[in-house]
């Protein structure tokens, strides 16, 4: 994959999309060296001075018809051998969330909020009445009149005004993603994710990282005049490391406390 200068691959079900990558620019290269060539003799060989009537019958060869049955018949294998086979894997083969890291992300113009469900491993429950600027995740347990009701909620880890998040490495992660605003669009290219955050939908999707470091999460989609700042890092800790991240982030008094107490 060297050659085709791609980013760093740090996920699991990368290698496929990267092939995939490959594999529709070999068949791009061929139809382009093809198609080129054949333009060029046809200069040639219709040109006018040998050419100077036309020739109302033209070729009888059927070399172009199964040209095309050729090229469409390798369009398919891509499609049917490839494509439709790892976005199957994308969207119905999820790793059991027992054994996973799960992340509800929430995009907004122009950041994005991340929260974990703490050490009980239970999200608390959300309502959107309670939905304020200062509670984005509509969470029960944020509100200070409804706390009470949702003891699940109240250890829930929010990280709100970094953008950062961040898994153990050689885990699976699921993240639920959605919106507050307008469409988003969550993307950490050396992951080789990419997923709209539609406003009204939670969407997940999941990946398992493999390789330890700190990776950009960028916006791609157009969401308004601060889209360019919309980025963020996605750190891929060891296990050890991940531990110690969580609970800095879950510490009173850290960024993740601040606007909700
Ligand atoms: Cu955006």
């Amino acid at each position: 994959m060297e050659m085709m200068g791609l980013p760093v691959l740090a996920s699991k079900h990368g290698a496929q999309v990267d092939q995939l990558i490959l594999y529709v620019h070999v068949l791009m290269i061929a139809l382009f060296v093809g198609w080129s060539a054949y333009f060029i003799y046809a200069l040639w060989r219709f040109r006018k001075s040998k050419n100077p009537k036309a020739d109302y019958v033209g070729t009888t060869t059927h070399a172009s018809s199964y040209i095309e049955v050729a090229v469409a018949v390798v369009e398919g294998v891509l499609l049917l051998g490839f494509a439709v086979p790892l976005w199957a894997a994308s969207v119905d083969d999820f790793p059991d969330p027992k054994n996973s890291t799960v992340i509800r992300v929430v995009g907004r113009q122009f950041n994005w909020i991340a929260r974990y469900p703490g050490t009980n491993g239970v999200f608390g429950k959300q309502d959107l009445k309670l939905l304020s600027g200062n509670n984005p995740m509509a969470l029960v347990a944020k509100d200070p009149v409804h706390k009470a009701e949702d003891p699940d909620g109240a250890d829930d880890v929010i990280v709100e005004g970094t953008s950062e998040m961040a898994a153990p490495v050689e885990k699976p992660v699921i993240i639920h993603l959605s919106s507050l605003d307008v469409i988003h669009s969550f993307k950490i290219v050396p992951l080789r994710v990419t997923q709209d955050a539609n406003p009204g939908m939670s969407i997940p999707f999941h990946f398992v990282p493999t390789l330890t470091n700190t990776y950009r999460i960028q916006c791609s989609q157009l969401c308004g005049n601060g889209h360019y700042s919309m980025a963020g890092t996605f750190k891929v800790l060891s296990q050890p490391d991940y531990d110690a991240w969580l609970k800095s982030k879950s510490a009173p008094g850290s960024a993740a406390g601040t606007g909700f107490e």
